[in-house]
Parts: structure tokens; C-alpha cells; sequence
């Protein structure tokens, strides 16, 4: 920890002026997001101090970052951020010592820039590995400079204080390893055989990696982490918990296709395929681009595909339902317009449903209620095609 326990005391210290300088930020957006981060990661009283100290501080660790499948996507959502302040941090933040998408240097120039920074910051530089591995057939699918993918990731994270797989591709094999994964496509964690941190997403919030530097940075040590090696600050909450549109999935309005009134309304998207109830990230309340409310998939009128988790994002089909984790709705709802007394409401058979103590006991009670509330509903409801109920 810092010497300042206030973040507020470090408003005129020289390194925060110095930093104003350097990044071309205000100090004020500056320590405004070291508090950010530090309330994201839960971390603390005094944490964002010490976290805007270590930034201040200049002592950058040293950063690898290998490139193998993948489209370079995690690396332009670094580069590509609506707010110039944010890829500036976190080339700041680090000394990026070999990058084979931002290096000027080429061929051999660069193979030996990785091993001197390899040898000269032995035991301390950041390893991130943006990519999938291929291990098929001795790893022949991805060679950089004549060696495997495989024999690279194991070299470099020989000699690292930490390894960071960046992405849906390190984390768990991404879209190169689905359609029957030719290549072998795996994570860098599978290969070296451990549970190492991941930052999935395709691509991943560049905050949440920033954050998990920041803490690297200030602490020594990676955040906590889930079984799956997912950052807890970032990765622990589904989305379907966070967003905005749960409010219409929890009274059944949904939208039934692209482009329909319900679609239009801003309502749920879950009939649509949406995998923000078997998905866990914080797009929802993290957001992407800094471009203000709305900006992340399903905020823009896009289903969640499910990116950040493994056995969804690029492996069920995009307008298969999801599995709900937490609640079990029903099929349909009732209208509001159903013949009294013979409906039941969503709110009340979950009531039920939780006096009875059994989700499935209450699902199959609310399925019978709302058969009857259909039955009477078309005995007398005119046919509405604009409501996206259901
Ligand atoms: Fe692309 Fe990165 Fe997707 Fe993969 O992100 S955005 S394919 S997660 O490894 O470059
Ligand atoms: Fe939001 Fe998707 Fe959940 Fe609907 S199903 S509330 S759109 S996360
Ligand atoms: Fe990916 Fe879903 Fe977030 S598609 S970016 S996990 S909303």
C-alpha cells in the first residue's frame, strides 16, 4: 500500500503532475479512474491511492504479449477505445517489450527483442497471451519465427512473474477451437497445465485487463480468480443480473424477431437467443468504448451470444435459448386481458413456486395456471400481432 491513504491528498503530488504530462489526461480523470477501479475490483479503503501511486510511480513491469490464432481483435479493442486516455494508460502502465501486432521491428530484429527482455527481466515480466494454441499434430497449425506455438508459450511463461491469457482464444480455445477444432485449438492455461488468469470476451472489456495490470501493478499479485482462472471483480455476476432489459424479461415482454415492436420497446431479448442468463461478465455495468449508455451487445438490440464462457460463445447456436441459472420461467405468460380469477401472475406462481420449495414443482404449477390463462385468453382476446408478450 501507498503512502497516501487518500486519493484525494494526491491531487498536486509531483508523480500525478507528472503523469498529466506524460499521458495528457487531467489528474482529476485520472484519480477519478484508480477510484474506479479499485470500487470494480471491491478492493479496500486506501486502494486507490495505492493503485494511483504505483501508476504514478513509472515502474513498469515488462510485458510479452504473443500472438498466436486469433484475429487481433483483444489488441484493437486496447488501441481502438473511443477515449484516447485508455490505450495510453496501458502502454503507460506497461513497457511493452515484445507485441508482434505494434512492433516496428520484424524477422529476427524481434525475436531477439523478446529474449533480451526475457533475460533481462527474468522471474518478473508480465507474460499475456492473446490467442489460441494449437497442439495437433506436434503443434505444426501456428509457428512464429520457426517455432510452435506450443514451444513459445511454454518458453516465455518459463521465465515470467505472471501469465495473463487475454481473450476468449487464450482462455479457453475461442473460435478457433469450435466446428469440430481442426487444429487442436487450446488455451494457455491447457497447455501449461495450469489454471492461470483469463480475461475472456471476444474481445474482452479492455478495462477489466487494465484493472488486473493495475493490480499486478500495485500488489504484486493477480486479483483473485474463479475455478475457471476468471478475474472475481469482473466475472462473477451473470448478465442476465445486470441488465437493463431484466425488468422485461421478469413480466414476459419480449421481442420475438429482429425489428418487431417488442424489438423496438427495448425489450428482452432472450427469445431471441440471448446467453445473458448463462453468462458471466460485467458488460452490462463496465460497458465498452466509453461511448456512454447502451454500449455493449444487448444494449445496442443484439443478443448476448454468450462470448466470455466456454460452452456458449461460439458453440451453441446463436438463437438456441439459454439455460437459465438462477430462475425457471415459463413458456408463456398470462395477458393482462384474461378472464378474472382464471390466470395467474408471474409474481404470485413464483410465490408459490418458492413456498413450495421446489423450482421444478413451481414451474410445472405455473405452466398448468397459465395453460388455463390461455385457454381463456384466446376464448377472448382479439389476435394482437403488435404485443411481443407470449
Ligand atoms: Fe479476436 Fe483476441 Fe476474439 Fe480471440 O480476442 S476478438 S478471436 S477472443 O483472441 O483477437
Ligand atoms: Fe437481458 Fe438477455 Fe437477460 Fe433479457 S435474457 S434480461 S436481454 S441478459
Ligand atoms: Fe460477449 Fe455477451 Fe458481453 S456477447 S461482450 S459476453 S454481452
Amino acid at each position: 500500500m501507498g503512502k497516501n491513504e487518500s486519493i484525494e491528498a494526491l491531487e498536486h503530488s509531483d508523480g500525478v503532475a507528472a503523469l498529466e504530462q506524460r499521458l495528457g489526461v487531467s489528474r482529476r480523470e485520472f484519480l477519478q479512474l484508480c477510484a474506479a477501479m479499485a470500487t470494480t475490483m471491491g478492493l479496500p479503503k486506501g486502494a486507490d491511492a495505492a493503485m494511483a501511486e504505483a501508476v504514478a510511480s513509472a515502474k513498469r513491469p515488462s510485458v510479452i504479449w504473443l500472438h498466436f490464432q486469433e484475429c487481433t481483435g483483444c489488441t484493437e479493442s486496447l488501441l481502438r477505445a473511443e477515449h484516447p486516455t485508455l490505450e495510453k494508460l496501458i502502454l503507460d502502465v506497461i513497457s511493452l517489450d515484445y507485441h508482434e501486432t505494434l512492433f516496428a521491428a520484424a524477422g529476427h530484429q524481434a525475436e531477439a527483442a523478446r529474449k533480451d527482455a526475457m533475460k533481462a527481466n527474468k522471474g518478473k515480466y508480465l507474460l499475456v497471451v492473446e490467442g489460441a494454441i494449437p497442439i495437433k499434430d506436434k503443434g505444426i497449425y501456428c509457428k512464429v519465427g520457426g517455432q510452435t506455438a506450443v514451444d513459445m508459450v511454454k518458453e516465455c511463461a518459463a521465465d515470467a512473474g505472471a501469465v495473463v491469457a487475454i481473450g476468449s482464444c487464450a482462455s479457453w480455445g475461442g473460435m478457433p477451437s469450435t466446428g469440430g477444432n481442426p487444429t487442436g485449438a487450446s488455451s494457455a492455461g491447457e497447455v501449461l497445465g495450469k489454471v492461470i488468469p483469463n480475461i475472456p470476451g471476444c474481445p474482452p472489456n479492455p478495462y477489466n485487463f487494465l484493472s488486473t495490470v493495475v493490480h499486478y501493478l500495485t500488489f504484486g499479485k493477480l486479483p483473485d480468480v474463479d475455478q475457471l482462472g476468471r478475474p472475481k471483480f469482473a466475472y462473477s455476476r451473470l448478465i442476465h443480473d445486470n441488465c437493463e432489459r431484466r425488468a422485461h424479461f421478469d413480466a414476459g415482454r419480449f421481442a420475438m424477431e429482429f425489428g418487431d415492436v417488442g424489438h423496438r420497446k427495448g425489450y428482452c431479448l432472450y427469445k431471441l437467443g440471448c446467453k445473458g442468463p448463462e453468462t458471466y461478465a460485467n458488460c452490462p455495468t463496465i460497458l465498452f468504448g466509453d461511448v456512454g449508455c447502451a454500449s455493449w451487445p444487448v444494449g445496442t438490440g443484439h443478443p448476448c451470444i454468450g462470448c466470455t464462457e466456454k460452452g456458449v460463445g461460439f458453440s451453441k447456436p446463436i438463437h438456441e435459448l439459454a439455460e437459465l441459472k438462477n430462475i425457471v420461467p415459463p413458456l408463456s405468460f398470462p395477458r393482462i386481458f384474461e378472464d378474472q380469477g382464471k390466470g395467474i401472475s408471474f409474481g404470485s406462481a413464483a410465490a408459490l413456486a418458492a413456498i413450495a420449495g421446489a423450482a421444478a414443482g413451481g414451474s410445472a404449477m405455473l405452466a398448468r395456471n397459465l395453460g388455463a390463462a390461455h385457454e381463456a385468453e384466446n376464448k377472448t382476446a382479439p389476435k394482437d400481432k403488435e404485443g411481443a408478450e407470449s
